[in-house]
Formats: structure tokens, sequence, C-alpha cells
């Protein structure tokens, strides 16, 4: 099999690309280890930059976000029973946008099926060969061979993209944090029209949402820790107990309708290119989610690389393709810092005494009463520019 930009994974950032390459003419096929099912069910991010809806919109993939995309002006932080809002809109002039990552996938995999854009479900990728060459080629599934003249490399965290730029070549920057997030879905109406985030002394929660009528909610828990260690209630209790008194006394509870652990991570690997391979998304980075900049970055890339891939096709620009790393990891480096900064603010370290908590409640002070502080948050927080 033959194509011009074959691409690893069907996230986001794989999903985006096809489109993107597709509305200029250039060819793809999508190379998916998991089913359609699987790729569906993934509950994950849940706000949307600018970024990330402008590629929608150029796609004209925007019905269902239109409708039942939800526009938020702001969004708080809260520490114990105080509320810091952050007046986003009025700060920056701009909004996020609150629809489900899952949603978006559901939407770009719809339109790929009414625009011809190939997926192959259920084909893992096993190598990529010859990046150093002109025409590399994606070995997957039954040891399959799809030939390409470029390879983008959108298969997250644990694809095998990454691996195939050669030893030597790759750098690794990385933090473990010694926490995870629990997450739950329950079909019950959210406690506040915006995002909370809390800093509590038990620890940090999340109080966001899916639609008016679902509501999604995260705790931070210890490593050690299992979902089976926490039954609905107890879940409930401690999310109430973190977010202050006022939104714990709006909470509606619930059934779980998914419950899951997520351990956080900042990670950035180096460059994000070599030869004919280019990486994208989570392939290249992780953010921990407090930012709620993961799926926004592999939007961001994904702008970029399509801009370089479409120059090439149509004007044999070699250099926004020789440049495309570079300029991607500028975005990603500051969106970096600002996750390990929200992370940092708003987080309890097992490593961290009363000192380090002190700190955290006289920067939470100042950002309450800086409007520098505050615009600082608002402008990382709705999207830095592409
Ligand atoms: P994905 O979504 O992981 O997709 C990669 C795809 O590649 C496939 N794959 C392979 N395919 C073929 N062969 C192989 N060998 C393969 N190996 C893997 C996988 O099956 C998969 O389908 O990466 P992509 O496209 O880069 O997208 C990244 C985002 O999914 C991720 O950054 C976000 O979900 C992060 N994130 C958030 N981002 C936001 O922008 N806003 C948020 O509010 C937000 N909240 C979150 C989050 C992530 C979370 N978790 C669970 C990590 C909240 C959570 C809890
Ligand atoms: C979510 O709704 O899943 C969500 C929202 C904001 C974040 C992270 C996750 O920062």
């Amino acid at each position: 099999m033959k194509t011009q930009v074959g691409i690893v994974g069907a996230g986001p950032a794989g999903l985006l690309l096809a489109h993107l390459l597709k509305a200029e003419g250039i060819d793809t096929v999508v190379v998916e280890r998991q089913t359609q099912a699987r790729v569906l069910e993934r509950i994950r991010a849940g706000v949307l930059e600018r970024t990330t809806t402008d590629l929608l919109r150029r796609l004209d993939i925007v019905t269902r976000l239109d409708a039942e995309g939800m526009q938020h002006g702001g969004f708080a932080l809260a520490d114990g029973d105080r509320l810091i809002r952050i007046d986003v809109a009025g700060l920056t002039g701009k909004h996020v946008t609150v629809y489900g990552q899952t949603e978006v996938t559901r939407d770009l995999i719809e339109a790929a099926a009414a625009r011809d854009v190939p997926i192959l479900w259920e084909s893992p990728v096993l190598a990529i060969e010859g990046i150093d060459g002109d025409r590399p080629v994606i070995v997957h599934g039954d040891h399959q061979r799809l030939e390409c003249d470029f390879v983008a490399g959108c298969d997250g965290f644990h694809g095998a993209a990454r691996a195939a730029l050669p030893d030597g070549v790759r750098k690794i920057f990385e933090r473990a944090y010694p926490f995870g997030w629990l997450g739950m879905l329950a079909d019950v109406p959210p406690c506040d029209h915006e995002l909370i985030y809390a800093s509590h002394d038990r620890g940090f929660a999340l109080a966001s949402m899916r639609s008016p009528t679902r509501s999604r909610y995260y705790v931070q828990v210890g490593l050690d820790e299992s979902v089976e260690d926490w039954s609905d209630d107890r879940f409930w209790d401690e999310l109430c107990l973190r977010i202050g008194d006022d939104a714990g006394k709006r909470v509606v509870r619930g059934p779980a309708l998914e419950k899951s652990i997520a351990p956080l991570r900042s990670f950035v690997s180096e460059p994000m290119q070599h030869g004919r391979l280019f990486l994208a998304g989570d392939a290249a980075h992780i953010v921990p989610p407090t930012g709620a900049k993961g799926l926004n970055l592999a939007s961001s890339d994904v702008a970029y690389l399509s801009d370089a891939l479409i120059g090439w096709y149509k004007s044999g620009d070699q250099a926004a393709l020789a440049g495309y790393g570079a300029k991607a990891l500028a975005r990603v480096w500051k969106a970096e810092r600002f996750s390990w900064y929200l992370t940092k603010l708003m987080h309890r370290f097992p490593e961290d005494g009363a000192f380090e908590r002190r700190m955290q409640v006289a920067e939470l002070d100042y950002i309450a009463t800086s409007d520098a502080m505050r615009t600082a948050i608002a402008e990382n927080y709705v999207g830095l520019p592409l």
C-alpha cells in the first residue's frame, strides 16, 4: 500500500492532521492499534482552546461543537472556602470551549468516513523503517507495509514512533509527580457553571463538566491507591470537602459512569523530527492535566505540521518542514511551564511541609489581589497565540 503521508494513531492529533491534509488534496492513511469502539470510549480532556476549535471550524466539523460546546469566560481557583475567579474573557477577550475529547474524536471519525479519509483500525504499528531515506515504510498489523513520502507519529505517549528516532538523537526531559488524579463521570448537573480548581489541605480537586447534565470530577490520590479503594460515597465525600463549602453544598451525587486513575507527568522528547519522521501530540510531550493543555498542544503541533507539509507539496518549501520541530517546541515548553506551575501551586506533595504550604497560600493571596498575576494565568489558560 502507498500513500503520501502515513499517520500513526487515530487520536485527536492523527485525525486532525489527516483532515487538514485531505482538505488540501494530500493523501493520507491513518493506522490505529485499537478498535474504533475502544478509541471512542476513552474519557480524557474537556477544555478546548481557540487553537483547537479554530482548526475544527476550518475543517467545517463544527455542527455538534456549536450546538453542544459550552463557552466559558472564566474559572475559579479555590483555596479552602475562598474562591478566586480568573476572568479569562475580561482579561484576554477570549473564551475556552468545554466539549469532551470523546466528542471531538467522534466528530473527526464520522467526518473521516464521509470524506474518504482512510483509517485502518486494529492494526498496531510494529516498526517505521527508512526514515533517513526518501521512502519511509510503516510496518503494521500482520506485517503489512505502507510506503509513504512522510510519516507523522501521532501515536501518543505509549506509541511506537518516538522509539523510531535513532539512539543518541533523542533527549528526554521528564518529571513524574508523586500522585495521580482519580476521575469520575456522572450524569448529574455540575455544581457550578464554571470549572473550579481546588487547592485543599487534603489535596487537589477539580469540578468540571461535559454538559448541563453530565459532570466530570477529579481528586488527587496517592500513587499506591486504586479505583477499588474509592466507593462512590467516599469519592463524593472527599470531593465536597476539598472544593469548598459553597460548591460542596451544590454537588449533586449520583452513580459513577466511569472511574479511573491517571498518573501525572511532565515529559518532552527532543527533537520532534528526524529525517522523514515527524512527531506530534502526546508522542512527543506530556503535560499534567492541571492546565488543560494536552489536547490543545496536539492541535497546535498539527497546525504547524500540516502547514509545513502543505507548503512542501504545493511549493516545494523545504524550510518550513525543517523548522517544524523548533517552532512546535517553543510553544510546547511554554505550556509545559504553565502546567507544571499550576500543578505545583494546587497539589499537596508528600515531601512538602508547612513552609511549602504557606508558600502556596501566599501565592494564591497574591493572585487574588493582582491583576497582573490573574492576566498571566488567563492568557496561558486560554492558549498562547500560534
Ligand atoms: P492520543 O489521544 O493518546 O492518541 C494516540 C493514538 O495512537 C494509538 N497508538 C497506536 N496506533 C498504532 N500503532 C501503535 N503502535 C500505537 N500506539 C498507540 C492509540 O491507540 C491512540 O488512539 O494522543 P494525541 O492524539 O497526541 O492526543 C493527546 C491527548 O489525547 C491528550 O494530550 C489529552 O487527553 C490530555 N488531557 C487534556 N488535554 C487538554 O487539552 N485539556 C484537558 O482538559 C485535558 N484533560 C487529559 C485530561 C488527559 C487525561 N488523561 C487520562 C491522561 C484529563 C485526563 C484525565
Ligand atoms: C476535564 O473536564 O476532564 C478536565 C478539565 C480541565 C482540566 C483537566 C481535565 O484542567
